[in-house]
């Protein structure tokens, strides 16, 4: 029997990619999908048209339940989030909702379809659970690289409510003998990243630039430093994480940092133009509290795992670019994520 898998953020970047490989790992995959009539669903099914679609939202505890109940996962990967580090200082108490208390209405899910509780623990052959997690927790780092013992100082309601997720996936972890994983990602990027985040941004505005259809590209803290790897590589880490055979929790990057000027110098250069001519920086852009540097130390995923990043920055940036020159050329529109191949 096919294993089958649950993934909550199905029409997101990673639910995408993440869907993909567990099809190819021979997966029953099911999404789990929010709305009446949710655009981003239609345009999920027809470029992903073996993964099954169960209605729920992480705002709703018995839509949770009840997808768990019909779909019967062996692994359930939350995926869904509001993501977007800005928009949770404009609308914090939803961020707390799905992006926090989200994690707990899905674990409570399948707690309780699980049957288990205080007085009886998880059996073998139990649901397994990934929680997206995120490195915005380490917030202003304690050290640098960054890894599963560092401390952390979240500093956004985004930050603080995957902080919550995290902790709240270990203790379910501890006290219910759960198979419960928190992957701890840093900042992962593709063609199919959504545009509000830098990555795409640039390499949109660099496309628009290039074809004639903008003549400048706003930005915002050109200091700021990332680990930034490739989204296709991450979800693999994701699946093995739920292959071991204990429980754990692990830090996914690729222990090199770029700053956004860098991003920018490398996207800019890929279509052949001269950045400081176009790049205009808008106070209006920086964040309240910014995160100034994250850098992974992702040894314990290499060394437990065997994973390893395989696609490189500057590459990385390069795939963007002409993703987005092809997108705009054939009069793709981004908003509606047309890059999806
Ligand atoms: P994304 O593209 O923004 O996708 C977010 C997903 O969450 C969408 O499918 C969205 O569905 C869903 N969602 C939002 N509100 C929901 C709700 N109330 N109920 C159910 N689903 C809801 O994010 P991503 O880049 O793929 O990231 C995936 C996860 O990893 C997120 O949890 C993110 O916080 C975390 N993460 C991402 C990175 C990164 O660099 N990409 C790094 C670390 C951690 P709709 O279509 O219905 O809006
Ligand atoms: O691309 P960003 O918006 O990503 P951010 O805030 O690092 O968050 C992403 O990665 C996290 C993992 O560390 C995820 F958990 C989260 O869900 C999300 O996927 O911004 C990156 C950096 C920031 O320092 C920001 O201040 O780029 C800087 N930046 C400069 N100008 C800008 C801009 N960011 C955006 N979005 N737009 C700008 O114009």
């Amino acid at each position: 029997m096919a294993r089958r898998a649950l993934i909550t953020g199905i029409t997101g970047q990673d639910g995408s990619y993440l869907a993909e490989h567990l099809l190819d790992q021979g997966y029953e995959v099911w999404g789990l999908a929010r709305g009446q009539a949710n655009p981003r669903v239609s345009r999920m099914r027809k470029l992903l048209s073996d993964v099954q679609v169960v209605r729920g939202d992480l705002l709703d505890q018995g839509s949770l339940i009840s997808a768990v109940e019909r779909v019967q996962p062996d692994e359930v990967y939350n995926l869904g989030a509001i993501s977007f580090v800005p928009m949770s200082w404009e609308q914090a108490e939803l961020t707390a909702e799905v992006t926090g208390m989200g994690v707990l209405r899905m674990l409570e899910a399948i707690r309780v379809c699980s049957g288990v509780s205080r007085g009886a623990a998880a059996a073998s052959g139990q649901i397994r659970f990934y929680q997206a997690s995120s490195s915005e927790m380490f917030g202003q780092v304690t050290e640098t690289p960054q890894n599963e013992r560092t401390a952390f100082h979240p500093r956004s309601p985004y930050g603080v409510a995957k902080a919550y997720g995290h902790f709240l996936t270990q203790n379910y972890r501890e006290s219910y003998g759960m198979y419960a994983v928190s992957g701890i990602l840093f900042n992962h990027e593709s063609p199919r990243r959504g545009a509000e985040f830098v990555t795409r941004k640039v390499s949109l505005g660099v496309a628009r630039i290039k074809l004639g259809q903008a003549t400048e590209l706003r930005l915002g803290n050109l200091e700021a430093r990332r680990d930034w790897g490739y989204a296709g590589d991450y979800v693999k880490a994701m699946h093995l994480m739920l292959q071991a055979a204990t429980p754990e929790d692990y830090v996914i990057g690729t222990g090199r940092m770029k700053s956004v000027r860098e991003l920018v110098e490398a996207a800019f250069s890929a279509a052949g133009l001269d950045w400081e001519r176009y790049v205009v920086t808008d106070q209006t852009l920086h964040r309240p509290a910014e995160v100034d540097l994250l850098c992974a130390d992702p040894k314990k995923a290499r060394t437990q795992l065997g994973w390893e990043p395989r696609v490189a920055f500057d590459e990385l940036v390069a795939m963007m670019v002409e993703s987005d020159l092809r997108l705009l050329t054939d009069g793709g529109d981004p908003d509606q994520d047309s890059s999806w191949p």
